[in-house]
């Protein structure tokens, strides 16, 4: 079989201990190691003059290479333009776009230099799997240096309307690097049907009745890939870790109160705010719950660079102030908020513990927090999953209260909903989701997108460097 080469903008070096890489980062791990395989990216070090040539280090049946970035393609490619412009954008929040052309000349820039460091260490028959919106045009600027390998790329975040994507300076060259893969995943069934608007609308392009495109003088195919979690791994995390200090400590701490868990990477895509504010609306509309139910958000910080990032921290930091001081008493706070990363086990036991696990992402390309929540609880009392209709999850999570975040008494009412469901419904409701986040596993994932891959029909050109216009170039 042949070897896989995966490629992400941060690679989990062999140093990285489990517990700290996370759940996708052990399942590429397990798919690299199953026939051999290569991980490459950028090493998270910055240097002066980075040498072009990518560092190796091996271990087991797995190769690691990685190149370091300067300080300013760094602050270009990766603060600037990956997530100042296009995370934003594929998040469908509009107001936070900034683009600026020095910003997307450095994100085309560090996509070739992975290209030139990538090819010389490719074999004739690898197949190669690029990971997410850091590196949409690394297909085609491999095959501007001739490797004809079968190339993939899975979307992690959500692809938006053709309405939204249209308003991105330079989406021509972005996509036709893109369409230079022979297999392109996307999270969910909307995000497919959105690259195929995308195809037949924007580049004129045309979806075959199978679902392969053709496209920019290539034939390529496309697909829905939700991705999933180790299921059967963190229930048995999750079985354990209740008697761990820290859960043991928080279990203690509530007494007779209810837990709402919310855990996310500190981002405005998450929806933490609405969510302070639908707790607030909870307490007021139903006074009952005062003094009965603790919400607890844990949010890592993340991408404090930029701009947007601190200004939600900010917001984030008045907002539970302004619940917390409406309806304190001397023993009790509605709201923690804790910002702050946490060992797999320990989230795992929170979510356990927590009656109500609250995902409400304004936007989300899957959201595996909702999977790990599902995967936690007790069978024989099994808490109750509140999920945004805009996270990837709920085309798959049907059972779960699924809300619009943007709806705060709706929000409000589902948490009282959820605070107040009999057994026999959180059962029924429980055992429906898990049946799903067993089923669509990550394993499940990453087997059924490499072997898609494998099969790929190449019926593709493979040097799309002649320039096909969009309709809106
Ligand atoms: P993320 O935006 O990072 O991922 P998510 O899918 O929720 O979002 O994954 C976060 C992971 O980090 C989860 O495994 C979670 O347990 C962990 N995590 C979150 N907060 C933590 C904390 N405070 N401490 C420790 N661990 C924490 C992107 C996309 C998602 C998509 C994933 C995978 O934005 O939509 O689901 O990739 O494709």
């Amino acid at each position: 079989m042949s070897r896989l080469v995966v490629v992400s903008n941060r690679v989990s070096l062999p140093s990285e201990r489990a517990a700290r890489a996370g759940g996708l980062a052990v399942a590429i791990r397990e798919a690299l190691d199953r026939h051999g395989g290569l991980w490459f990216g950028w090493s998270g070090e910055t240097a002066e003059s980075p040498d072009g040539h990518a560092a190796t280090v091996t271990k087991g049946r797995i190769d690691y290479a990685v190149i370091d970035l300067t300080e300013a393609e760094f602050e270009g490619f990766y603060n600037g333009y990956a997530n100042s412009t296009l995370w934003p954008l594929f998040h469908y929040r509009l107001g936070l776009v900034k683009f600026q052309r020095a910003d997307f000349k450095t994100y085309l820039a560090v996509n070739a230099r992975f290209a030139a460091a990538l090819a010389p260490l490719l074999r004739p028959d690898d197949v190669v799997w690029i990971h997410d919106y850091q590196l949409l045009p690394l297909a085609g600027e491999l095959r501007k240096l001739g490797v004809t390998n079968r190339i993939g790329f899975f979307l992690h975040i959500p692809l938006p309307g053709v309405d939204t994507l249209a308003v991105l300076p330079g989406l021509g060259t972005l996509m036709r690097g893109l369409i230079a893969a022979d297999l392109i995943g996307f999270q969910t069934e909307r995000d497919l049907q959105n690259f195929y608007d995308f195809v037949r609308q924007e580049a004129s392009g045309t979806v075959h009745a199978d679902g392969t495109v053709a496209c920019f003088d290539r034939e390529l195919e496309a697909g829905a890939f939700p991705i999933g979690i180790d299921a059967q791994g963190f229930a048995a995390l999750a079985e354990k870790a209740v008697t761990q200090p820290d859960c043991v400590q928080l279990k203690e701490g509530l007494g007779t109160r209810k837990l709402m868990i919310a855990i996310d990477r500190l981002d405005y895509s998450k929806g933490i705010p609405n969510r302070f504010e639908a707790c607030e609306e909870l307490l007021r509309s139903h006074p009952e719950h005062r003094g009965r139910v603790d919400l607890v958000q844990i949010a890592s910080p993340s991408r404090s660079e930029v701009a947007s990032y601190r200004d939600l921290r900010r917001e984030i930091d008045r907002l539970s102030g302004r619940v917390n001081s409406a309806f304190s008493e001397l023993h009790w706070a509605p709201i923690r908020y804790l910002a702050r990363t946490y060992p797999r086990k320990s989230l795992a036991g929170f979510c356990r513990i927590a009656q109500v696990g609250v995902v409400t992402p304004l936007r989300d390309g899957m959201n595996l927090v909702a999977k790990e929540y599902v995967a936690a609880q007790d069978p024989e009392d099994p808490g109750v999953l509140i999920l945004s209709r805009f996270a990837g999850a709920a085309a798959q999570l049907s059972s779960a209260l699924i809300v619009n975040p943007f709806d705060v008494d709706q929000c409000a009412e589902a948490m009282h909903r959820a605070l107040t469901m009999p057994l026999a419904e959180r059962k029924e409701r429980w055992q429906a989701a898990m049946a799903v986040v067993g089923r669509s596993d990550v394993r499940t994932w990453w087997t059924s997108f490499t072997t898609r891959l494998r099969n790929a029909d190449s019926r593709a050109g493979i040097t799309p460097s002649r320039s096909l216009a969009l309709r809106s170039d």
